[in-house]
């Protein structure tokens, strides 16, 4: 049974029970319906509270019924009969109350959730906006601003935000139900309160106007923020009911777009991601002490990353100077955290209290795991963790976060090389979602469950990837480079070719990446590799220049472009450098079409991509879609080079 009535006395108890995540399938809705009608017309009771087995509260309508045909009763007839309810309804939330579960739980006559439950409407990351009336009651319970905040972005709120803004009722501080009851109890004979009937709290016109410009802005082609935070500022505009089919006609628009399609591919890509074959039965090892050796940039951004998700901390630096360097720049990283809202105060303090840093790699010994980010070096990394194979324990997992080395090198210095693989982050690794779980000759299955374990417990995206050069991720974005250098020598400039992928949809084009990346560390790799290269292969030598006429990108001031007052400015300099190169490459250089500039790059994605399957490096297309949305910037509302391809 979806739905199950119970009683307590004089309150009808609604459970829905649809494993995994209770999301409103048809028998859900079906359930709830008559479970409805049956409470309402008992007159033996006065309350209903409406809460749901196992691990969460409803999280949203079922993705999995999309694209089939609807089934009545529709998930908005539902939500309605829930609010005209003529016996108070308590919502009892725990776990997640998403997209339609928190449309339920809006039309709820009272709202009571578990301390640890989170609350959103994230439609918007399916490429369609709230269906069940969510962006009109919404904004009539929390205000417009703020609605069209949880609308547009897609974010989850915690507790403490939604008890603020009076989202919830109560946080319960013991058992759920029993609080749900007694708010339940309370409500009997009053009038039950219904969201839609709610006056709309008053807002600043203007500045709700503003805030609808930045998130448009911010979508970069995605249609579905935009359209969800338009409905937010209707429902000041309408009548409940002229909004409700406002948002009804939006809502079965978009489910039909190309935009929620590709979405959709992303959301099912992302679960499919975390299964490996092989791996179905293996249970992951327990992990709680991670040591990280160097406190670079990288290493420090992997330790801010497993402070936030608990871990203890150990991180170690050759010396105390750079010790105490390292441990400034992690600090900083707290500091612009919480400037910018991210984290509190007092959630630093207690993230920091569990971070020690040392000068000595003995201190790593009581490690579950230890992951190095130290110079991409094989001979830094070997001696490295042959030392470390003599410091922690004999089944400790050792990571190796090597960008562009060969791992199983590095393996062969370890005793015990089962335990060994590589969890490659992507900078800065406290921001940035993907982890390259790299599958080493030797590693042990448990391990690499470990590994892909341990990537989600930090709240981030594990991908499988085999060993080669760059390994999925850099090896794409290489061949992306390519393309790009060829146009560029071709007859293109750097602000052309960003401006057309930046137009796609690319979070940015690849030559302001490189600026902001820095230009010397690939070019110290170019000059290491000179001696191998293939003469025979077309070498382009425009970022050789920039970089022997000092343009190292934006910490020099200057690379692809010029930074007057930090603004991106095409530079005469270097136009001039690729106009040389071109002529000394003996090529006439011609103008290319935007569209053909984004149709280059993306054939060379889509090439290297099926050399990446067929060699076996990625599990699955959807794997490469997923390392280039997470860690590249490609817009997810394309869903990704391979699927654009038809290659699934
Ligand atoms: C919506 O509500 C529209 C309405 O406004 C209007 C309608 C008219 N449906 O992520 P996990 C499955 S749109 C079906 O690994 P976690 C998932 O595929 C929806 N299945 O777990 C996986 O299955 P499997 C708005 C779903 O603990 C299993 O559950 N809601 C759905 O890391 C476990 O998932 C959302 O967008 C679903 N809606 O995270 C919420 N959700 O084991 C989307 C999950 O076979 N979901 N499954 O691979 C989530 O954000 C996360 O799944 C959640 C759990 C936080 C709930």
């Amino acid at each position: 049974m979806a739905v199950s009535l119970t009683r307590d006395g004089e309150i009808a108890h609604l459970i829905i029970d649809n494993p995994p995540v209770n999301a409103t399938s048809h028998a859900v809705r079906a359930g709830l319906m008559q479970a409805l009608a049956q409470a309402n017309s008992d007159e033996t009771v006065s309350a209903i509270v409406l809460s749901c087995a196992g691990r969460t509260f409803v999280a949203g309508a079922d993705v999995k019924e999309f694209g089939q045909p609807p089934q009545q009763p529709f998930l908005p007839d539902v939500v309605s009969a829930i609010e005209a309810s003529s016996k108070p309804i308590v919502a009892a939330i725990h776990g997640t109350a998403l997209g339609g579960g928190l449309e339920l739980a809006l039309a709820c006559h009272g709202r009571v959730a578990s301390a640890d439950a989170e609350l959103g409407l994230p439609e918007v990351k399916l490429g369609i906006v709230p269906g069940a009336g969510g962006t009109q009651r919404l904004p009539r319970l929390i205000g417009v601003p703020l609605a069209m905040d949880l609308v547009s972005s897609g974010r989850r709120m915690d507790t403490a935000e939604a008890e603020a803004c009076g989202l919830i009722d109560v946080v319960a501080e013991g058992d759920l139900i029993s609080a749900a009851m007694a708010l339940a109890s309370s409500l009997v004979g009053c009038e039950p309160r219904q969201t839609s009937s709610l006056a709309m709290p008053a807002f600043d016109e203007g500045e709700a106007q503003k805030q609808f410009a930045a998130v448009e802005k911010k979508a970069r082609g995605q249609q579905s923020p935009a359209a969800a935070a338009r409905l937010v500022l209707q429902a000041a505009q309408l009548s409940f009911a002229e909004g409700l089919a406002a948002e009804r006609v939006c809502f079965l628009e978009l489910v039909q777009s190309d935009q929620s399609k590709a979405l959709r591919h992303v959301f099912a890509a992302e679960r499919v991601a975390a299964k490996v074959p092989g791996l179905e039965e293996v249970k992951p090892r327990a992990v709680q002490t991670v040591g990280v050796v160097g406190a670079g940039l990288m290493g420090a951004g992997i330790a801010v990353a497993f402070l936030h998700a608990g871990y203890t901390v150990r991180v170690v630096e050759r010396d105390e100077t750079s010790m105490k360097a390292g441990r400034v720049r992690i600090e900083g990283l707290f500091t612009r955290l919480v400037k910018s809202g991210r984290i509190s105060e007092v959630d630093r303090a207690e993230q920091l209290g569990r971070l020690s840093t040392f000068a000595d790699r003995s201190a790593l010994a009581p490690c579950d795991l230890v992951i190095e980010a130290v110079f991409d070096d094989l001979a830094v990394k070997t001696e490295l963790f042959a030392e470390l194979s003599t410091i922690v324990r004999p089944d400790a997992i050792l990571a190796t976060n090597t960008s562009y080395l060969d791992p199983d090198e590095i393996a062969a210095v370890v005793t015990n090389p089962e335990r060994f693989l590589g969890l490659h982050f992507f900078s800065p690794a406290n921001i940035m979602r993907l982890v390259e779980v790299v599958r080493t000759a030797q590693v042990a299955p448990v391990v690499l469950a470990t590994g892909l374990a341990v990537v989600k417990r930090l709240g981030k995206l594990g991908v499988i990837s085999g060993v080669c050069e760059g390994f999925i991720g850099n090896r794409l974005f290489t061949a992306y480079r390519r393309e790009c250098d060829f146009m560029l020598e071709d007859g293109v400039l750097p602000h052309e070719i960003d401006a057309a992928l930046e137009n796609y949809g690319f979070a940015m084009g690849p030559y302001a990446v490189n600026d902001m990346a820095g230009l010397d560390i690939s070019w110290a790799r170019r000059k290491r590799n000179a001696a191998t290269r293939d003469p025979s292969k077309r070498y382009v030598t425009i970022a050789d220049r920039l970089c022997e006429a000092g343009r190292f990108g934006q910490k020099s001031g200057k690379g692809y472009y010029a930074y007057p007052d930090g603004r991106r400015m095409v530079d005469p300099e270097v136009t001039a450098i690729i106009e040389q190169s071109s002529r000394d490459a003996g090529i006439d250089r011609r103008p290319f079409e935007a569209a053909d500039i984004v149709s280059r790059v993306l054939d060379g994605i889509v090439s290297e991509g099926r050399k990446i399957l067929d060699e076996g490096i990625a599990l699955r297309a959807s794997d490469i879609d997923l390392v280039l949305i997470n860690g590249y910037g490609y817009p997810a509302w394309r869903g990704g080079p391979m699927v654009q391809a038809g290659i699934q």
